[in-house]
């Protein structure tokens, strides 16, 4: 599909499906590496207030901050550049590398937007590659509500009820997607080994380096900088 047309169904639904993008072998040496670097049971980095009351368990792994860039070519590829400046504008910049684990057994991630949506003009674009088959039996499905990147806070309630319109996405090997930080967004339990998802956010020019401190989930806002909850929801 042309360019111009995938920017424009990410606008109207604040997220866009690329299937069968990048090769088996790439996505292959690279789910490698990662599982290299967690093993099968990483600890986890967020405390107990946040895993229990965001109801979200995931630990993350940021490679560039330690000098590892084998996932560059992920970011470097044309399409991935191409369609973030048509989606974003000519001046982008790039936020951070970051790798998300899921250990078998565990919650996946509540609803959230990744960062406050009151000022539209500033947010995080993900730009998630998978480099295993989600699937059924696995889990880790990535929920998404369509056009919620238009509609302010995600609504205050259970962190993770099933919301009316609610689309299910089930990547495979190679498949892109690029979600607007604030469509209201969660991930389904891993019932598989594990679940690993590689996002190399970028941002809009003259957004702060910092847009992702603070996530808005259905009970509370949190920021990770000091580890607290800075608005009770619910
Ligand atoms: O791993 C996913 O599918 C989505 C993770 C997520 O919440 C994000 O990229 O902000
Ligand atoms: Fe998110």
């Amino acid at each position: 599909m042309e360019i111009k047309q995938l920017a424009e169904q990410f606008w109207a639904n604040g997220y866009v499906v690329i299937e069968d993008y990048f090769s088996e072998e790439m996505m292959d040496s690279l789910n490698d590496k990662i599982i290299r670097h967690f093993g099968m049971n990483p600890e986890w980095e967020h405390n107990d207030e946040f895993l229990d009351k965001s109801a979200t368990e995931v630990v993350p792994w940021f490679p560039e901050r330690e000098n590892e860039f084998a996932f560059r070519p992920i970011n470097d590829d044309p399409l991935m550049q191409n369609l973030t400046k048509e989606i974003l504008g000519e001046e982008w910049n790039e936020l951070y590398c970051m790798i998300m684990f899921s250990k078998k057994g565990t919650k996946g991630q509540a609803w959230h937007q990744d960062c406050p949506p009151e000022n539209k003009s500033q947010f995080n674009l993900n730009r998630l590659v998978y480099t295993h088959n989600i699937t059924d039996e696995i889990g880790g499905q990535t929920l998404v509500v369509p056009g919620t990147h238009k509609h302010g806070a995600i609504s205050a309630g259970i962190p993770d009820e099933a919301l009316e319109n609610q689309i299910v996405l089930t990547p495979k090997k190679g498949t892109v997607v690029l979600l607007h930080g604030h469509c209201w967004h969660r991930v389904l339990p891993i019932k598989g080994t594990y679940r690993v998802s590689t996002n190399f956010r970028a941002m809009p020019k003259d957004t702060p380096e910092d847009i992702t401190d603070i996530a808005v989930y259905r009970n509370m806002r949190y920021k990770f900088s000091t580890s607290e909850v800075v608005e009770e929801r619910i």
